[in-house]
């Protein structure tokens, strides 16, 4: 091994720039670095811990250039495997090394990945309102500021706090927000939607709806079947991930486009969706399926069967993990969008560069590596801060899936 990639310190910082973070910074021998993304929403601490007790001794003298061999020695090699936290702490660390690698070689990290296949990655953003009217009213401004794809959720009358709404994005520090959910109501509201924002907004606009794992079989498919006159881009995470064969029941009833994947934390997870062509879009999130190496293989398998990628991208994943997304997506045949949002001004502070947005596509710039930085000195300016993801009860008080 060249001394320029003995693995020599591995850092773990955990900052909160108006959103919890997970980062890591490798460092060789040489003063070589890369740097990787290992947030996970509400468990951050666990994988800080993960990453600073278990596997940065395992890390140390190894050889950077060796990202394959360490991601299996992480997966396999140490018994306990799979899961969120774990996965979570080894995506930071392959994300790291493919960025560490790209620095080396002087190249960005999509041309290690076969290079560009597309001028830029088409991108989602959400729409978001507590009336139909309001959200109708977000995803024009979406629409006037270039996005071709909007993803679009609103506020269920009757019940309090609706998942990807305003009141539900705070992330409390004092315990979780308690949120409602009738599928009644739910599935009364979002077949109307469709309907008023397709009557507003016309048919060019491509829309998506995530349903966050909240319906059973048989209501995903009477919603999936409703929605078929408005032809949406996807119906995301209409299930439970723990039944994939449920999703032939929806696939039997409907040919709206699913979408499914960010609760998943392997290829494995993936498999049965992807190889009976019961989803269209596999949307795992890297930074929770092990990064890059196990992203792109996840893409290949999901290539032989018809089925896009549409990588999780949501405000809980830093810069990096974003910079991640698009640098596969740019070199990935089978790419379908990116979700995209933006981060609390403050985190530009801690952490430069990332995806940038133009007229509807996200890019990277061609900087070796990622093409990001961790500034360690703003990272201390803004401690961690606990914050919760909320809960759904149903309206008799009894636990369902947020
Ligand atoms: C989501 C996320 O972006 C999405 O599609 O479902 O907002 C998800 O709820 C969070 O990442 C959970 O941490
Ligand atoms: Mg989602």
């Amino acid at each position: 091994m060249s001394s320029s990639l003995k693995i020599t310190d591995v850092r773990t910082i955990v900052t909160c720039p108006g959103r919890n973070f997970v980062l890591l910074k490798i460092v060789t021998e040489s003063g070589l670095y890369g740097v990787g993304d290992g947030t996970l929403n509400g468990r951050e601490l666990a994988v800080a811990e993960t990453l600073r007790e278990y596997i940065t001794p395992l890390l140390i003298g190894r050889d950077a250039d060796q990202i394959e061999d360490i991601w299996q020695s992480l997966f396999r090699g140490t018994y306990w495997r799979g899961g969120p936290v774990l996965n979570t702490a080894l995506a930071a660390v392959d994300v790291a090394l493919w960025d560490l690698k790209g620095r080396r070689a002087g190249l960005p990290v999509y041309s290690l990945l076969g290079g560009r296949t597309r001028t830029g990655a088409l991108c989602y953003a959400h729409a978001a309102g507590e009336t139909i009217e309001e959200t109708t009213d977000r995803a024009t401004v979406l629409m006037e500021r270039g996005f071709r794809v909007v993803r679009v959720q609103t506020a269920i009358p009757g019940t309090s706090g609706t998942y990807g709404t305003a009141a539900g994005s705070v992330q409390p520090e004092d315990g979780p927000l308690v949120e409602q959910f009738e599928p009644a109501p739910y599935l009364r509201t979002i077949p109307r939607l469709f309907d008023h924002l397709r009557a507003q907004l016309g048919e060019e606009v491509e829309l998506c709806h995530d349903v966050h794992e909240r319906l059973t079989p048989i209501q995903a498919a009477r919603l999936a079947k409703e929605l078929e006159p408005h032809h949406l881009f996807f119906l995301e995470d209409p299930l439970r991930p723990e039944h994939p064969e449920s999703f032939r029941l929806i696939r039997q009833h409907s040919t709206t486009p699913l979408a499914m994947g960010e609760l998943f934390t392997s290829r494995w997870d993936c498999l049965p969706l992807l190889t009976e062509q019961l989803i269209d879009f596999i949307r795992c999130d890297l930074v929770h399926t092990g990064g890059i190496t196990e992203g792109r293989k996840i893409a290949a398998i999901a290539e032989s069967f018809q089925v896009q990628t549409a990588w999780h991208g949501p405000p809980d994943i830093s810069p990096i993990g974003h910079a991640a997304n698009v640098h596969l997506d740019l070199a990935t045949a089978n790419f379908g969008v990116q979700e995209w949002v933006e981060h609390p001004p403050e985190v530009a502070d801690v952490i430069h560069g990332g995806p940038t947005y133009h007229d509807g596509y996200l890019n990277v710039s061609d900087a070796p590596g990622l093409g990001c930085e961790i500034d360690e000195q703003a990272a201390k300016k803004y401690p961690y801060i606990r914050g919760w993801l909320p809960v759904t009860r149903r309206a008799d008080g009894s636990v369902h899936d947020w």
